[in-house]
Order: C-alpha cells, then structure tokens, then sequence
C-alpha cells in the first residue's frame, strides 16, 4: 500500500441544515477513503478566527465567521492515498458556480458564501495536521483497517 495521508473536512452549517452530512460521507466512503475521527459541534468565534486565520484580512471574513458559527458543523478526518488532494478535486472550485458536475460543490450549491464543504489545502502543505490537530486530540483519531483495503490498493 502507498503512503496514507489524513485531511480534515468539515459539513458546513449550509450542509448541515440542508441534510446532505450522508451524501458528503458516502462520497468519501465510496471513493475508497476511511473515517477515523468525526465530531458533531458547533464551532464557537474563537476556533472559527483561527481555522480561518489565513483569511483574516479579507473583506468577506467577519461573514464567513458569522456563517461556519451559525449552526452545528459535522468535522470529519479521512484518510488514504493521497487524501488532501483527491479530497479537494472531490469537492470542486472554492465557487459552486464554477465547480464541474459530480464534484460536491458543483452537484450540490451555488453560491460562493454557501458552498457546503471545507477541506484542507493541498496547496498549503501541512494545513491538514494544523487543521486536525486544531479540533481533534490524538485519541480521538482511530487506527484502524477497513476491510476493503487490499481490494483499493495494489
Ligand atoms: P476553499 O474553501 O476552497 O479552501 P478559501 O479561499 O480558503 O476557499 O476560502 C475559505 C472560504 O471562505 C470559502 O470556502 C468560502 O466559504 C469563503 N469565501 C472565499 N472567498 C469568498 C468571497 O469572495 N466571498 C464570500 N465568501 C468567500
Ligand atoms: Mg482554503
């Protein structure tokens, strides 16, 4: 089996309300990805400033912490071959608008302040432990062995 890698992921409160917490899960589940953390919260202004804290100065960031603390958030660690990046391309652009058909933004919304998911950056190496480590511990992250894997990986 090639290198595992783990990426945070999170339904955002859009996601949330509108029901699509399983169709996000069964996309990765599918895919061939595996779960090993997952958590129900709602995210106070603080843990919001700072996953976002890349985009402190940017004119849309006291909207985007108004809206990932507007309701319950489902935060989520997949892992597998190359997890960050083939996440991302599971998602779709940053807008839905612009996203391809069969990503989960492009099937799912279209608007760029509503755009259902975050995962972290493959272009921002090391954003995925920042991130999992921001709202997980260590023991909340399972070690475990789906039993597909020799049937996913060569
Ligand atoms: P990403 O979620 O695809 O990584 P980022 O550029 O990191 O995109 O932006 C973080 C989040 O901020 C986006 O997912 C989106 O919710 C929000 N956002 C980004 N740009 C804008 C904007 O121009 N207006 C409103 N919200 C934005
Ligand atoms: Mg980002």
């Amino acid at each position: 089996m090639s290198e595992q890698e783990r990426t945070f992921v999170m339904v955002k409160p859009d996601g949330v309300q509108r029901g699509l917490i399983g169709d996000v899960i069964s996309r990765f589940e599918d895919r061939g990805l595996k779960l090993v953390a997952a958590k129900f919260k709602q995210i106070d202004r603080d843990l919001a400033e700072e996953h976002y804290g890349e985009h402190e100065d940017k004119p849309f960031f006291d909207g985007l912490v108004d809206f990932i603390t507007s309701g319950p958030v489902m935060a989520m660690v997949w892992e597998g071959q190359d997890a960050v990046r083939q996440v991302r391309g599971m998602m779709g652009e940053t807008d839905p608008a612009e996203s391809a058909p069969g990503t989960i933004r492009g099937d799912l919304g279209l608007d760029l302040g509503r755009n259902v998911i975050h995962g972290s950056d493959h272009e921002d190496p090391g954003s995925n432990e920042r991130e999992i480590e921001l709202f997980f511990d260590d023991e909340e992250l399972v070690d475990w062995e789906r039993v597909d894997e020799t049937w996913l990986y060569e």
